[in-house]
């Protein structure tokens, strides 16, 4: 798969993959439990009708599987769900300027979601980018509260 990013995306890492699932509590089980993962953030973000959580693995950290389950029936999760079934949702590239990301994917031709950056993990600030327009994968942009 190709995805058409403008080349000026300063891009520093993959900070997640966003997976949906119907079941938070038994997909942390799975991910701690069976693939050794640790649980590391864990937060309803109500804008986003989302309850999710945060597992790493390894002791360096790094990229991070982030676990979705939708608060209501119009969440997007749950349109995803009921669509397409659990699974992979979404791709979160980690930028160190959001709103420097966002001019370049405008500038690029490509639709944003949201006019300004909303409140994503942590504290982190966060858009999207249409799924249509990056060979189907909806993709998060990420400035995380403390840029690394
Ligand atoms: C929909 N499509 C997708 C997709 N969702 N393709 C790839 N990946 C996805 N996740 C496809 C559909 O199959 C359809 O294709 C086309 O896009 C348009 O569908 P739609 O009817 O407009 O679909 P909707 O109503 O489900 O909306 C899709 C959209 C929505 C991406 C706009 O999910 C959205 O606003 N997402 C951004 C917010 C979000 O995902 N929040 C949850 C994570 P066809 O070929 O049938 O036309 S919150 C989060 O991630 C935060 C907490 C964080 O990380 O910090």
């Amino acid at each position: 798969m190709t995805l058409h990013l403008p080349p000026g995306l300063a891009v520093t890492m993959v900070d997640h993959v966003g997976i949906a699932v119907p079941n938070l509590d038994a997909a942390i089980d799975f991910h701690v439990g069976t693939l050794g993962g640790v649980l590391v953030h864990r937060e309803i973000n109500e804008e986003q009708g989302v309850e999710e959580a945060m597992i790493s693995f390894g002791a360096s950290g790094g990229t991070q599987i982030q676990l979705l389950a939708a608060l209501t029936p119009e969440s997007a999760i749950a349109k995803f769900i009921s669509r397409s079934g659990p699974g992979l949702q979404q791709l979160a590239l980690r930028v160190p300027n959001i709103d420097d990301a966002m001019a370049t994917i405008r500038a690029s031709g490509l639709r944003l979601l949201y006019e300004q950056a909303r409140r994503g993990t942590a504290n982190s600030r966060i858009n999207f980018v249409h799924p249509k327009d990056t060979g189907g994968v909806l993709l998060e942009l990420v400035e995380p509260a403390s840029t690394l």
